[in-house]
């Protein structure tokens, strides 16, 4: 999507977060494709989800290290409403990225955060830039402030 690299770019800039966005060449759609891709642990990558609202339609962005699955009861009680999947072209409408590039940063409008606390135990972690190939790393702690993401527990047991 045109525009949607810089605006991470942007994003980063205006957080204050020090980020090389990264083109591999190859696809880093998914956590799996991502870690081959950066030379990481699959649990390094940082997954964007975004769920909607069952009763108010917001969205909702949850940032999920590589290998686990979000816990939809423990995210549903985060949002304070239950949550379904949003559907990828509103997610494309609404945060302007396609799914297999939503960053954690950069959205078009404001995204009530919250991060699987797992991804603090690492120095470094990998997140989507905004396409299907481009990635860029950061140190999780100031990821998830540029984000204004919450750190819980919410990954599946
Ligand atoms: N670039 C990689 C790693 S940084 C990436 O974006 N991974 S991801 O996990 O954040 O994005 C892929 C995710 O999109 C999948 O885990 C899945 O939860 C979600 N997804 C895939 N297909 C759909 C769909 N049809 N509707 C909604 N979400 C989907």
């Amino acid at each position: 999507m045109a525009g949607s690299i810089e605006r991470v770019t942007q994003a980063a800039v205006a957080a204050g977060l020090e980020i090389e966005i990264l083109r591999m060449g190859a696809s880093t759609r998914t956590a799996e494709d991502a870690a081959l891709q950066c030379g990481c642990s699959v649990a390094q990558i940082v997954k964007s989800l975004i769920f909607q609202g069952e009763s108010s339609g917001k969205l909702y962005l949850f940032l999920v290290a590589g290998n686990n699955r979000l816990d939809i009861g423990k995210a549903a009680s985060l949002a304070g409403e239950a949550l379904k999947r949003a559907d990828p072209r509103h997610i494309r409408d609404e945060t302007g990225f396609a799914i297999g590039g939503v960053s954690p940063i950069g959205h078009l409008i404001v995204i009530p955060a919250f991060a699987d606390e797992t991804l603090l135990g690492f120095d470094q972690v990998w997140a989507a830039a905004g396409a299907h190939d481009a990635v860029f790393s950061a140190e999780p702690r100031a990821l998830l402030a540029a984000a204004r993401a919450r750190a819980a527990d919410l990954a599946a047991a």
